[in-house]
């Protein structure tokens, strides 16, 4: 019996292995340089978004005029217009958009029309980079389980590394915490989804975001969601745990 009450979860673990490997957002048809933005959608928010943790997580909520594409933006500047989001990286150069169009790198935004770049610039600047943390609307403890999701697309034109997106906690909005994810490298030509779960190592009432250092490298990312629970790996379950199961 002990066993088969552990079925449950062994399929979740299960699901969760399947499901790690990214999935590729619809693109959306760019629209023509002019054209008006769509109204924004009203009612419900998306499924998963409702409960997220994050504070302007979509970016939508900023007081850049719109169609505007605002590259390098220093760090006063992306905290004055954007609420919940706080720039402290070295690079001081995050760009954000507020355009149905892709502002003439990556794609449009996944969702909206906001998304931001942040930058890891070469060894020859000391690969200093964008960094920023979001809000959270209720703190994350330590020892609970959280998943996080959101979407990332590289951009190779004026970098030679695709790079990879950390994702940390923190305790104060201007330093990046303690690493909790490093994601695998986004697509150069659409928009990846990214997701995992984990267990919070410290307590946090913010959730930070860079590019991974080491290299130089300029990612898109957008709609990022953090949620209570999850599934998490598990790695005390052995071959032999799972020949019992079957047994059983
Ligand atoms: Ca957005
Ligand atoms: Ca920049």
């Amino acid at each position: 019996m002990r066993s088969l009450s552990r079925y449950p979860a062994f399929v979740a673990v299960l699901l969760l292995a399947l499901s790690s490997s990214p999935v590729r957002a619809a693109e959306s048809p760019t629209n023509p340089p002019g054209v008006a933005p769509t109204p924004a959608v009203t009612g419900a928010p998306p499924a998963g978004i409702a409960t997220s943790l994050l504070v302007n997580g979509d970016f939508e909520t900023n007081s850049y005029p719109p169609n505007g594409c605002f590259f390098n933006q220093a760090n006063a500047t992306i905290n004055a217009n954007m609420p919940g989001i706080t720039a402290f990286g070295p690079a001081n150069e995050i760009d954000a958009t507020r355009s149905p169009t892709n502002c003439l790198f990556g794609g449009v935004p996944q969702s909206g029309e906001s998304k931001l770049g942040i930058h890891r610039q070469s060894a020859q600047f000391g690969n200093i980079g964008d960094e920023f943390s979001f809000q959270l609307t209720g703190a994350v403890s330590s020892g609970s389980t959280y998943t996080i999701t959101f979407y990332a697309w590289s951009i190779l034109s004026g970098d030679p590394d695709i790079g990879t997106i950390d994702i940390g906690l923190s305790s104060v909005a201007a330093a990046f915490g303690t690493l909790v994810w490093t994601t695998a490298q986004p697509s150069t030509s659409s928009w990846s989804f990214m997701s995992t779960s984990f267990v919070a190592p410290v307590n946090a009432s913010y959730l930070t975001v860079r590019v991974t250092p080491g290299l130089q490298a300029w990612i898109h990312v957008d709609n990022f969601a953090l949620e209570p629970g999850g599934a998490t790996a598990n790695t005390s379950r052995s071959w032999g745990t799972l020949k019992t199961l079957y047994r059983d």
